[in-house]
């Protein structure tokens, strides 16, 4: 008899089609979860946009693992799944470099407006005159706020385009030539982008506010590829509608896929739906990771990348 899992929303058809095939899947958006459903799925497949809570675990009395399609797992209680001795993956390191391509494409649009002169250009408006000079990149200073695998990644990038670079990490990375702000308003102040690869979560809730904005300043632009709850939006919407910064360039929000209807009213301001990892190649990693932890962990009781 095949094994029971939940699926707390969908993730991809590939990665569905999968799941459905090796395991008999309960689809918490779809299927009808009475008690007597939920009473023997050993494993939750879940991902940054639907996530586990406690109340869903308690409702799992033979939960064993979650398995997280994402690095990031601030939708998963972590600690809830310790004190119930659940084990927790996700998918590091091969989402890396294909996020930091896309902080660099964000840091490039939002600094010399590639997407606005698009706009410009199919609005007709270049015949009544040229698209005004922006700013340029090289030898800009780059404040990486959260400098893991992807902040480091996006460094790599940022050197060949001959920023400068500096970072703030509640504690010093050992081996790494660049300098450490105190914290996110100090690298703010020094900043020319600020451009954010923390974890989300409780901890890191809003650690951009109004004095973080205040200290990147007029000339200054935010680069957001971490995750929403990170940034205060009022905070940034009275911001950019006052001119305290330069612009911002967001792949993340904090009630994503809703964003607020003031954003998209700013010129300096890119907007994506969440792409940061959203290549074929990579999904198809991601998606290989998800499946095998799950499969490891029925297999052999163990997760390969546990959080
Ligand atoms: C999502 C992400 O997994 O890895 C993360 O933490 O936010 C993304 O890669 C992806 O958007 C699918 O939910």
């Amino acid at each position: 008899m095949k094994q029971k899992i939940l699926q707390s929303g969908p993730i991809s058809p590939a990665l569905d089609g999968r799941l459905a095939e090796t395991w008999d899947v309960v689809r918490l958006w779809a299927d009808p979860t009475p008690a007597e459903a939920l009473a023997d799925i050993r494993a939750v497949v879940t991902s940054p946009g639907a996530g586990c809570d406690a109340a869903l675990m308690d409702r799992l009395p033979k939960l064993g693992a979650i398995v997280n399609f994402g690095v990031g797992y601030d939708k998963v209680d972590v600690a809830a799944a310790r004190a119930r001795g659940v084990v927790v993956s996700n998918t590091p390191g091969v989402l890396d470099e294909c996020v930091a391509d896309l902080g660099m494409a964000l840091i490039l649009d939002v600094l010399r407006g590639t997407v606005a002169g698009d706009r410009f250009v199919r609005a007709g408006s270049w015949t009544s005159g040229p698209f005004p000079p922006a700013t340029r990149v090289w030898g800009k200073r780059l404040g990486i706020v959260g400098l893991g695998r992807i902040g480091s990644a996006l460094a790599r990038r940022a050197e060949a385009f001959r920023m400068s670079i500096a970072y703030h990490n509640r504690s010093p990375v050992e081996g790494i030539p660049y300098p450490r702000h105190a914290s996110v308003a100090d690298l703010a102040a020094w900043a020319d982008v600020l451009v954010l690869t923390l974890p989300g979560g409780a901890a890191t809730r809003h650690i951009v506010s109004s004095d973080e904005l205040e200290a990147l300043g007029p000339n200054g632009f935010l680069v957001n590829i971490a995750r929403g709850s990170v940034v205060d939006t009022a905070a940034l919407i009275a911001a950019l509608r006052h001119g305290r910064i330069g612009g911002a360039a967001l792949d993340v929000f904090e009630n994503e896929p809703h964003v607020p209807d003031e954003l998209k009213s700013f010129d300096n301001v890119v907007l994506l739906p969440h792409l940061g990892s959203a290549t074929r190649e990579t999904r198809r990693a991601m998606e290989d990771l998800t499946f095998d932890n799950a499969a490891t962990w029925f297999a052999e009781g163990r997760l390969i990348t546990p959080v």
